[in-house]
């Protein structure tokens, strides 16, 4: 399997998050991409090569104009403003009615933050760019014929919304990439606006499997109204969990898009057997819909030693999860989400691509 390492990545270093009111050191850190790269480097996975970069009209398919234009300028803006040269961070947000926009930099990032858990710093907006060239090129080793890529996405995507920013994330790779694989498969260009209906053969399209520990609201968001992209997440409840607000189990799409998305949200210490039976539901509905393409949100803050996450996983859960996946028999994109534990991120990974491995040849 290769893997697509974004280099730039280093260049996204947040100082710090807020966790319940208290500013720790950030669990979304340089060094979790380097132990991954480490780590599928010493299992001799296959090729590790960087990602090739595939322009604005790839991200803009997905994510609004202006917003694109806010992040790329943004730390410059609120320096310039005289805002702490640390990190962007906004002390108010545009929530509910409150949704003008006010002149001043200082408060933009506010408009377009869901919460204060994405700092952006001065290489953020290259580092997500990478991130996203990523995800597309590993999308390209799929549309070129591969059964499978894995790209080690950082910064992750899944929360980021259409305008939105939040939760470690900035721009959404995995709905990007499944965008992308769309439109490739409908031979239209990406800076096309919005596929039309074609008689002459059947729209392709792509299931979205979110196993992250937090539900993936950015990727439901953004595919809420679509019935061409199928997006079923499992996840922590939101009724004790962040993001808290979205991911609740009759979320199931609207308008065209109503039975299109799926929430199966799970409780606190979860462990391998309880995960494996409800992702055995989660795959069947995928194997109904017959997807052209299966793109994984691949988090592992499932982890039971994750900092952030109470469910109870083992490292042995992630090869038998690698193995239910290759079993659907589908071109697989695994696009890095989460997953804080450190000392363990590596081999949890690799676990999981080698069992989709061992699934997909044997
Ligand atoms: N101030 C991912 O796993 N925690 N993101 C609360 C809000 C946010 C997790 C912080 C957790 C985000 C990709
Ligand atoms: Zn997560």
């Amino acid at each position: 399997m290769i893997t697509v390492y974004p280099a730039e990545h280093a260049l996204h270093a947040p100082p710090n998050e807020w966790l319940n009111g208290v500013l720790r050191p950030a669990h979304e850190s340089p060094q979790r991409a380097e132990v991954i790269r480490a780590a599928v480097e010493r299992a001799g996975l296959g090729p590790i090569t960087l990602p090739r970069p595939h322009g604005l009209a790839p991200l803009a398919a997905v994510h609004a104009p202006e917003y694109l234009r806010f992040l790329e300028g943004a730390y410059e803006r609120w320096v310039a403003a005289g805002g702490s040269p640390t990190a962007v961070m906004p002390d108010t947000l545009a929530v509910r009615w409150m949704g003008r926009r006010s002149a001043s930099p200082l408060a933009e990032p506010g408009y377009f933050a869901f919460d204060l858990g994405a700092a952006i710093v001065a290489g953020t907006w290259r580092a997500a760019g990478a991130s996203a060239d990523a995800a597309l090129t590993a999308a390209d080793l799929l549309l070129a014929g591969e059964r499978a890529a894995y790209a080690l996405c950082r910064p992750p995507g899944h929360h980021a919304g259409h305008d939105l920013y939040g939760g470690y994330c900035f721009l959404n790779n995995a709905a990007i990439a499944a965008e992308w694989l769309l439109r490739a498969g409908a031979g239209r260009a990406a800076s096309d606006l919005r596929p039309a209906p074609s008689a002459a053969r059947p729209a392709p399209t792509v299931a979205i499997l979110d196993i992250d520990y937090h539900h993936g609201n950015g990727t439901q968001q953004i595919f809420y109204g679509r019935r061409d992209v199928l997006v079923v997440s499992l996840h922590a409840d939101p009724d004790r969990e962040y993001p808290y607000f979205a991911g609740y189990a009759d979320e199931r799409g609207a308008g065209d898009g109503l039975g299109f998305n799926r929430n199966i949200p799970l409780p606190a210490g979860v462990d391998d057997a309880g995960y494996l039976a409800a992702l055995d539901a989660a795959l069947a509905e995928i194997a109904a819909f017959a997807p052209a393409w299966l793109v994984v949100s691949a988090g592992f803050d499932t982890f039971g030693g994750d900092p952030i996450g109470d469910f109870a996983l083992t490292g042995a859960a992630y090869p038998r999860i690698g193995r239910r996946l290759a079993a659907l028999g589908l071109p697989t994109l695994f696009v890095q989400e989460g997953g804080y534990a450190i000392e363990a991120l590596g081999e949890n990974v690799v676990g999981l691509l080698r069992g989709f491995e061992a699934e997909a040849s044997g």
